[in-house]
């Protein structure tokens, strides 16, 4: 009689029954009478044991075949080990090779990271990337719920737009018919704007396109953007919004992924701190801060990575700055009626050196001073001409933000380098796999 097909997380409700596995070869050790194999599934991975005198004629060859990331259905018997990590293991009475793998490029050495994303197709089997990959998805998961609890409703942006979202400079553009140019959106805020006008409070996340000309380890040029937006919701009340936001994602993290964290040797007591308040300083107090620690930064210009990295300096919590230069940030931020040389805007700088993760803003709902915004800006006011409807027909106070998806799995994980915090990586020098 065939044997149940089970996966390695599961094994416990087997111990010392007969099961079936399906995977793939992770680590492999033979002395000749007795051969180890670690069988990853997508679940977890598993140690087999094989002794020569306990299997089929057939099964011992096979495993002569066998190398790295070959695939195989074992059959065997589960038993505790308190020894093995996942606390059980298999004494295989059969394997079969489902597929060979012969000379699999990443073997267990070391290898350049170039070489990684070019087999980035392979590299994703990997336990430390598995690790991350789950983190991501139990974050995009806790997004999710965060909003989904608070009754907003997600109302998906478009992808090819006809507008400037952020800025002109950073556009990835694509012939459209016979419209001209559609660009890769930027952001899906404008359009979020003018859903919260219909349904008060909701958000749009997918993917977002910027053509910057950076090669650092915070830039993408494509990355995932979850961005909330709400009707009378001001900048406070928006500061009030993300920290409650990071702290139940974060919250999530711990809670259901902390083997995965471990496993990413992450510090989590720095994560157990990040709870409601975060600290809050004004842009131009930072500006202060960091002449004072012997920065050259002049009032009116946009922090840099390493500004960022001096304020969140010693800080366990991510830190709020607020109320930029208006010439520093979008057109779209309202103006600070208590400073018209800024703007009710906030950024959120994540601790220990990851910087910014959330840009956020009360936006301009004056018809007027949006309008010369545009102008000043010199952007094409046609195509903006729906955006300034939603100031013509009944404007109202709002305010939303933007979360990148792959600094804030970044920083959970303690993984410096977005390119191993999605799947398939977009760089200005990587469009492959
Ligand atoms: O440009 S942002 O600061 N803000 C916006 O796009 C607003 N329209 C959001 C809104 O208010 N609805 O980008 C927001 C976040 C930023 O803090 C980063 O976490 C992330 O998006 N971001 C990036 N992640 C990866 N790679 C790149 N190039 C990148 N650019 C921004």
């Amino acid at each position: 009689m065939e044997s149940t097909i089970t996966s390695v997380r599961d094994l416990a409700a087997h111990a010392g029954c007969e099961v079936t596995l399906l995977g793939w070869v992770s680590q492999l050790r033979s002395s000749g009478k007795i051969a180890f194999l670690g069988l990853r599934d997508g679940t977890g991975t598993v140690q087999v044991v094989m002794a020569r005198n306990e299997v089929d004629g057939a099964s011992w060859d096979a495993i002569a075949d066998l190398s790295y990331e070959s695939s195989v259905r074992v059959e065997g018997t589960v038993r505790q080990d308190d020894r093995a990590p996942s606390g059980y293991e298999i004494t295989a009475s059969a394997v079969e090779v489902i597929g060979p793998s012969n000379e699999y490029p990443i073997q267990p050495k070391e290898h350049g990271v170039d070489f990684l994303l070019n087999n980035r197709h392979l590299w994703l089997r990997h336990d430390r990337q598995t690790a991350i990959m789950r983190v991501r998805d139990e974050v995009v998961k806790a997004i999710r719920d965060f909003f989904y609890e608070r009754d907003f409703v997600l109302v998906d942006s478009p992808i090819l737009t006809g507008a400037i979202g952020e800025s002109a400079d950073a556009l990835f553009s694509t012939e459209y018919f016979d419209l001209g140019t559609a660009y890769l959106a930027q952001t899906g805020q404008l359009y979020v704007e003018a859903a919260a006008a219909a349904l008060g409070k909701v958000y749009c996340f997918g993917p977002t396109f910027r053509a910057e000309k950076s090669k650092t380890r915070r830039h993408l040029t494509e990355f995932w953007m979850v961005e909330p937006e709400v009707a009378w919701l001001d900048s406070e009340g928006n500061m009030q919004l993300q920290e409650d936001f990071i702290s139940y994602v974060v919250g999530r993290a711990l809670e259901r992924r902390r083997d995965e964290l471990e496993q990413l040797e992450r510090d989590v007591t720095r994560l157990e701190a990040i709870t409601p308040p975060f600290d809050r300083i004004s842009y131009t107090d930072a500006v202060s801060v960091l002449k004072e620690r012997g920065s050259a930064i002049e009032w009116g210009a946009d922090l840099g990575a390493e500004d960022e990295t001096v304020l969140t300096d010693g800080r366990d919590k991510p830190l709020f700055v607020y109320d930029y230069p208006r010439e520093a940030k979008a057109f779209y931020m309202k103006e600070n009626p208590d400073d018209p040389r800024t703007v009710k805007c906030n950024d959120l700088l994540a601790p220990e050196g990851y910087g910014e993760i959330i840009g956020g803003s009360q936006r301009e709902d004056d018809y007027d001073r949006l309008l010369a915004r545009i102008r000043e800006e010199g952007l094409p006011e046609k195509v903006y001409d729906w955006y300034l409807d939603l100031r013509r027909y009944g404007t109202f106070p709002h305010s939303g933000f933007g979360l990148g998806l792959e600094r804030t799995v970044g920083w959970i994980c303690g993984v410096p380098h977005l390119r191993e915090t999605i799947a398939f990586p977009r760089l200005m020098s990587r469009l492959t796999p």
